[in-house]
């Protein structure tokens, strides 16, 4: 079968060579190679534009390029040469594009002009923006309630235009905002307030070069956060411990070879970086983190700890509930531990060995910890074991969830939130006078259920992909095309573009690498990175295309033409960004000088209250969590069924960001050419009868007796427990029921879905 050979092992480390050559040949195919070299060295400089990829931090010293190869594609897609024209929508219907695939419909190249459907025709044709302003500005006064509107956020937006945008919903009237981070970190910003009294992480990035040991568990820095090798690599080599925690073996995590370093590449060397690789089941870490509790405290009580080793006066002086967790963990049993992990008492002593002979230790985390159904309550096992050692509020240690777009954190804490906190409404209350909306608006999977059930009529898109990104595929496109109005702010075509409401319109809007501009001059925008540093970013390229507005300065079209300007020049505020920054800094604590403070080469801390032990919980102290283990995980009860049944995770391959699809290899894991592959271990494609290449099809276990079926994934043989199996997003999302959503989060369980797999039937031919 030919497909069994676009599936090899990958020999090489992660980085080097094959990083220069994936890049070369992105850079190559979407834009003069030229101008693409230029821009990549202007990203993450300080006098140019914040990189689109991820939402790791810039290190404070040293000014050369850092070389990220995912930074470069993602760079390099923007700034391609390639246009979407009106010609380009006169030629391809709607109906036809909904045939093109992720990768071909991004591929076609940067929108150009605003674009409104024709359902007569069936294509999307030019208009003016003024016409475009005036008809969703109806549309939304038209509406009976301003709560039937829907305000979406993906991650890539300037704090600038998210402020506006917020000031917007709440000047119309809601506080519908749902975002991309209800499908990502939101288990850690709900876990972390609770335990902590801030939803974002403590640790800076002069930490990782101080800590002792660090545990990553649940993320592949190798392919999503290619910048973070080099702090851990950097730790690795003055010795610090550096522990994996992942089902999956993951090639950037086991051995790294750095493309700056010129010998290393030479020799093809590479060093390892995890010093240790625990290997859990789907959904297993809250009972692998309750055992290295377990561990601790039986150890403390045989007295084999030294004084000190639980950070006794620490939790006196700081932390609340000790005694009641203490008893959680007591209670908890080490077989319902070892069940549920996956790994041995021994494994996880090893473990717990390695936390009490760091004295600083940080745990990262990303989408294996916070996209399962017991999230927030893992994520606050997370932040237990580390009060337990006093690791809050102490150099080189803390809790860093590693976020995902880049500036998903900054979104959040200039307003793009559905449960707006009092403060910040009464602040913006000060401001103008209005009376903003106080009950809660709708998250990412609560605007899915109101579209779907026409409670929800409007829904705008500031960036993103929200058909393809969000669960349940065929519910979300009949939700969407329920609206009486779609509306997406975008800078290329994707496929929740062609799923149109009644009426639609595509805004295309400047990208980062563009300069912005306005009455006053050139802007620059801000962002804040996963280390909570605010920074500016100026574009440094013509943009794309004459008819491009910025985000903010479309904002404050569809504003004007809802609201009016009585209350909010929004002209006035486009002509000038800081005039925006001028009222952040009124809003949200930590701006003050917001306007100096951004032109300063790597921007300013927004400080952390936990980081300085200052616990804004209902206590006033940091809080023990004293929750049980789940019953049972998906996986234990996938176990348990009669039938052959799978926990399946979706996660990202090499070559994609998010629903954009750069390639179609996924380097590390030696897949070439596909992306309907699934990852399967030996002993169970055994157990089923399968070999390499073989096609399945995966059912999901529903609840709800729909059904919901991906048909011809590869099977792909890979290092992966028992019973686990792994898929691509976003083409698995049809998988991923809607009623499956995290406890106190709401995110969709894409990390944990029941699955059966069986051989697809042979193909029709013709
Ligand atoms: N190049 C690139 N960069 C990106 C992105 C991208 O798509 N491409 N996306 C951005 C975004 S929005 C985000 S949120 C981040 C995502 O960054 P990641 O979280 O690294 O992304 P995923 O591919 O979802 O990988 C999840 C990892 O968790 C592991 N895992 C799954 N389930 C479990 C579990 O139960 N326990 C443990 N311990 N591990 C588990 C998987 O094996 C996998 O290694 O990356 C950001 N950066
Ligand atoms: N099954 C499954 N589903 C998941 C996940 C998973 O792991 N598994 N991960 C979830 C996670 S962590 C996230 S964050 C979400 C991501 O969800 P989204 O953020 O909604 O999706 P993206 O794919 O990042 O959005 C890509 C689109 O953004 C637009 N874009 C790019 N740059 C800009 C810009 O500068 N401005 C504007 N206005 N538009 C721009 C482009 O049109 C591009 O097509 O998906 C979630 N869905
Ligand atoms: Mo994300």
């Amino acid at each position: 079968m030919q497909s069994r050979d676009q599936l090899k092992t990958y020999k090489g480390a992660a980085g080097g060579w094959g990083a220069l050559k994936s890049c070369a040949q992105v850079l190559w195919r979407t834009t003069n190679p030229v101008t693409g070299a230029y821009t990549v060295s202007k990203s993450n400089q300080p006098d140019g534009f914040d990189c689109p990829g991820c939402a790791w931090g810039d290190p404070e010293h040293g000014s050369s390029f850092e070389f990220c190869e995912n930074g470069v594609k993602a760079v390099a897609w923007e700034a391609t040469d390639k246009r979407v024209t009106p010609a380009f929508f006169a030629k391809h219907s709607v109906r036809d594009l909904l045939r093109f695939s992720d990768m071909e419909l991004e591929s076609a190249g940067r929108l150009t002009q605003p674009m409104r459907y024709n359902p007569v025709s069936g294509h999307y044709e030019a208009v003016s923006w003024a016409k475009a302003f005036e008809d969703i500005g109806k549309h939304l006064k038209a509406l009976d309630s301003p709560d039937e509107a829907l305000f979406y956020t993906s991650g890539r937006t300037s704090n600038e235009a998210a402020y506006l945008y917020q000031l917007f919903g709440r000047v119309f009237g809601t506080n519908n905002f749902p975002d991309c981070s209800n499908m990502c970190h939101e288990a850690s910003g709900v876990a972390l307030g609770a335990s902590i009294g801030i939803g974002k992480g403590t640790v800076r990035l002069e930490d990782f070069e101080k800590a002792e040991a660090i545990f990553v568990f649940g993320q592949n820095p190798g392919t999503n956060h290619p910048r973070m090798l080099t702090s851990l690599r950097e730790a690795h080599e003055r010795g610090a411990r550096i522990v994996a925690v992942n089902p999956l073996k993951e090639r950037g995590l086991e051995r790294f070879s750095d493309p700056k370093n010129k010998l290393e590449m030479l020799t093809g060397g590479s060093r390892p970086i995890a010093t240790s690789y625990f290997t859990p089941k789907l959904g297993g870490d809250m009972a692998m983190l309750r055992g290295m509790a377990k561990a601790i405290f039986a150890w403390d009580a045989e007295r084999i700890l030294q004084n000190g080793t639980i950070d006794r006066a620490f939790i006196a002086e700081h932390t609340n509930g000790f005694e009641d967790y203490e008893a959680a963990v007591e209670q908890t049993t080490w077989s319902h531990i070892e069940e549920q992990s996956g790994l041995t008492k021994q494994q996880i002593e090893d473990a717990a060995l390695i936390y009490v002979q760091s004295s600083a230790t940080i745990f990262t985390w990303a989408m294996g910890i916070t996209q399962h159904a017991h999230s927030v309550v893992t994520i606050r096992e997370l932040a237990n074991l580390l009060l337990l050692r006093g690791n809050i509020g102490k150099e080189g240690a803390g809790a860093c969830p590693v976020r995902g777009h880049s500036n998903v954190q900054g979104d959040r804490t200039v307003g793009i939130n559905e449960q707006p906190p009092s403060w910040f409404l009464d602040n913006l209350e000060k401001l103008y006078p209005f009376k903003a909306p106080r009950s809660h608006g709708l998250n990412t999977v609560q605007a899915i259920e109101a579209m779907r059930d026409g409670t929800a009529k409007v829904f705008i898109g500031m960036g993103g992909n929200f058909a393809r990104a969000t669960p349940d595929t065929a519910v979300v496109e009949k939700a969407l095309r329920n609206c009486a109005l779609t509306v997406n702010i975008a800078t290329k075509l994707n496929r929740g573009h062609l799923i149109t409401g009644k009426a639609s319109y595509i805004l295309p809007c400047l990208g980062r690498t563009e300069f912005d501009e306005q009455a006053s001059g050139r802007q620059l925008v801000s962002v804040e990175d996963s280390m909570s540093m605010v920074h500016g970013s100026a574009g440094i390229n013509p943009p794309a295309s004459e008819h491009l507005l910025s985000e903010p300065a479309i904002v404050a079209g569809i504003a004007k033409a809802t609201v009016g300007s009585e209350l909010v020049d929004w002209d006035s505020l486009i002509a000038n960004y800081d005039d925006i920054r001028v009222l952040i800094e009124k809003t949200v604590p930590g701006f003050a000088g917001y306007n100096e403070r951004v032109r300063v080469p790597r921007g300013f801390y927004l400080g952390n209250s936990a980081a300085q032990r200052k616990w804004k919980t209902h206590s006033g102290r940091a809080e023990f969590c004293a929750a049980a283990l789940p019953a049972q995980t998906v996986y234990q009860r996938t176990l348990a069924s009669k039938e052959p049944t799978f926990t399946l995770q979706t996660i990202r391959s090499h070559d994609q960001y998010n629903t954009t699809v750069y390639a179609m290899n996924d380097r590390y894991r030696g897949v070439k050419g596909l992306r309907h592959v699934v990852f399967m271990c030996e002993a169970d494609m055994e157990r089923l009868g399968l070999v390499k290449g073989d096609l399945v099809d995966m059912r999901t276990v529903s609840e709800d007796g729909q059904e919901r079926v991906a048909r011809r994934f590869v099977i792909a043989p890979f290092e992966i427990p028992v019973g686990c199996v792994a898929s691509y997003y976003p083409e698995t999302n049809v998988l991923v029921p809607l009623y499956a959503r995290g406890e106190g989060s709401y995110t969709p369980t894409s990390k944990s879905i029941p699955v059966t797999i069986t051989r697809s039937e042979p193909a029709q031919t013709a």
